[in-house]
């Protein structure tokens, strides 16, 4: 794998090349190598990556049901975040908001570009309000807003004073050239759910018992519902998901739970952060991708707990649900074992999924993501060795602190030393940890690099997004997105397992694709070469 390396590096301008060179690193799990990530992508290169907008309306507020999220700016970022993420909700009476549906846009014009376009946004809010009567409304700012100075929180204020009675409506400047990839809507979108929603209702629903909040899932083709009633089986009591099937209401009361787990490290690990800050909730990373780590996390969630009921039943729930996992495994396994995969995917998907691989006696061989940061790659013990540049510096740091009569350690001093042998709070290893030594691991993924891996190594199965998906598959290889999951689904906890290993199955052996000629095998390919 070396060879790729030299092979791509000496095709770019060598300024290129030498930059290049940081991100793409190989594995070795004994001393953990530094990768270069979270910087600018190169002009010029076509990447994966998308927007900070995308991450923070269309990532991490987008899956909430009853917030009429506003795409302020021209129709084409609101069209482009309509569904196309398949992030599904269910709400529980017909009563119920849902505007998952619809896509609301302030559609700017020439016209709202020179003159500005507050008054038209104003418009958006007083229609929208008028028609639907929410709980919330949310305003997302995409480039043109910041660039010609349109002030949403002040336009959210007016409007919060002009609708009157508990409206709730907040705004965010995300626009999309904010940060070098959508990680930065992430952290404007955590900042925001902090100020804005989590914390404001205090009354305790549900059981009080095995009360837990899981951070980062965002409920793609229906993972949410399966790991609901994967939970639900379990009596563990989930307050709320961020942000897979949510409500206002969940995010509000979010702090009356007990346990924080974080599921996309990437996405949300700065709520997780904040909440232990300022209500004393622990927080632990978990994996539910992959049926053995859906196991693991549920003794977790048991062993913090520590009540013999709950040890008990999480026991028998695994031991029926893996009997089902393990009864369909067998049997697609002789088939996968022993194939190759490859993985690049945003920023946590490119890790977990190696575990269902795994499952299947599948390697990965090359995997990497679109806008990770190191600690995503090396671990947090990276931390504090990260340096800030100018483009992490447009992100507002929010300070937090102690909240002056919530706040409420849920264990002591040592009980949590003592649970920390095993469920390592606040410790996220990253993906180098997991990948073979030799194997690459390469940062934000050129078409180029992507290219030449297939040419060289033939991977029997590459997973990444649309932009990808058909240049891959008129190479020859099937391309799983990883994403949306193609039309498949859901593919976490138990019931996911199974989905997955029998859609892998399916691909890896399809023979179609060895009908396909690549472009490397027939005459018509042409090569070019950079001039420099
Ligand atoms: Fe987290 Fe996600 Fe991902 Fe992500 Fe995304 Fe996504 Fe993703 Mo697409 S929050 S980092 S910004 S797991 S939208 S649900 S699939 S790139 S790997
Ligand atoms: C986004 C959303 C995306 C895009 C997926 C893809 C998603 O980044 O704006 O490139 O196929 O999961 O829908 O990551």
């Amino acid at each position: 794998l070396q060879t790729f390396k030299d092979e791509v590096i000496t095709k770019y301008p060598k300024k290129v090349g030498k930059k290049r060179a940081k991100s793409i690193i190989l594995s070795d799990t004994e001393q953990t190598p530094e990768i270069q990530a979270n910087v600018r992508t190169i002009p010029g290169i076509i990447t994966q990556r998308g927007c900070t907008y995308a991450g923070c309306k269309g990532v991490v507020l987008g899956p909430t049901r009853d917030i009429v999220n506003i795409t302020h700016g021209p129709i084409g970022c609101g069209f482009y975040s309509w569904l196309t993420r398949r992030n599904q909700t269910k709400p529980t009476t017909d009563e119920e908001a849902n505007f998952i549906p619809y896509c609301f846009s302030t559609d700017m014009q020439d016209k709202n570009i020179v003159f500005g376009g507050e008054d038209k946004l104003k418009q958006a809010i007083r229609e929208a309000y008028e028609l639907f009567h929410p709980k919330a409304i949310a305003i997302f700012s995409t480039c043109p807003v910041g660039l010609i100075g349109d002030d949403v929180h002040r336009v959210a204020r007016h409007m919060m004073e002009e609708i009157g009675g508990d409206i709730n409506i907040f705004g965010f400047s995300c626009e999309g050239y904010r940060g070098v990839s959508q990680s930065a809507g992430h952290h404007i979108a955590n900042n925001g759910l902090f100020k804005n929603l989590i914390g404001r209702d205090d009354e305790v629903r549900g059981s009080l018992k095995y009360r837990v909040n899981l951070l980062g899932e965002y409920n793609i083709g229906g993972d949410a519902f399966e790991l609901e009633r994967v939970f639900e089986k379990c009596g563990i009591n989930l307050v709320s998901t961020f942000s897979g099937n949510s409500t206002i209401e969940s995010f509000e009361n979010a702090h009356t739970a007990d346990l924080n787990m974080v599921m996309c490290h990437r996405s949300i690990n700065y709520v997780a952060e904040m909440m232990e800050t300022a209500f004393g909730i622990p927080w632990i990373k978990v994996q539910p991708i992959g049926a053995r780590s859906t196991a693991k996390m549920l003794r977790k969630i048991a062993q913090y707990f520590g009540d013999q009921e709950l040890i008990d039943k999480v026991e028998e729930v695994v031991a029926e649900e893996m009997a089902e996992v393990e009864a369909v495994r067998e049997k697609i396994y002789a088939k996968t074992k022993g194939k190759l995969s490859m993985l690049f995917v945003g920023g946590s998907r490119a890790h977990h999924y190696q575990d269902l691989f795994e499952e299947l006696g599948m390697t990965t061989i090359a995997a990497g993501y679109e806008f990770g940061h190191r600690d995503d790659y090396e671990g947090r013990r990276v931390i504090p060795t990260i340096q800030i540049d100018a483009d992490s510096r447009n992100i507002e740091e929010i300070t937090v602190s102690k909240d002056a009569t919530r706040y409420n350690p849920r264990k002591t001093e040592s009980e949590l030393q003592e649970l920390n042998k095993e469920l390592e709070f606040t410790e996220y290893k990253g993906i180098m940890d997991q990948m073979e030594k030799g194997t690459l691991v390469i940062d934000d993924l050129s078409h180029y690099e992507m290219e030449k891996l297939i040419e060289m190594y033939h991977p029997d199965v590459f997973c990444a997004g649309i932009k990808e998906k058909f240049c891959v598959q008129k190479m020859g290889i099937p391309l799983k997105q990883l994403h949306n999951y193609d039309v498949g689904g859901p593919y976490a906890g138990f019931k996911g397992a199974i989905n997955f290993y029998k859609d892998i199955e399916m691909m890896v052996g399809a023979n179609i694709w060895k009908e396909i000629k690549a472009p490397w095998e027939s005459d018509a390919y042409v090569e070019a070469q950079y001039a420099c």
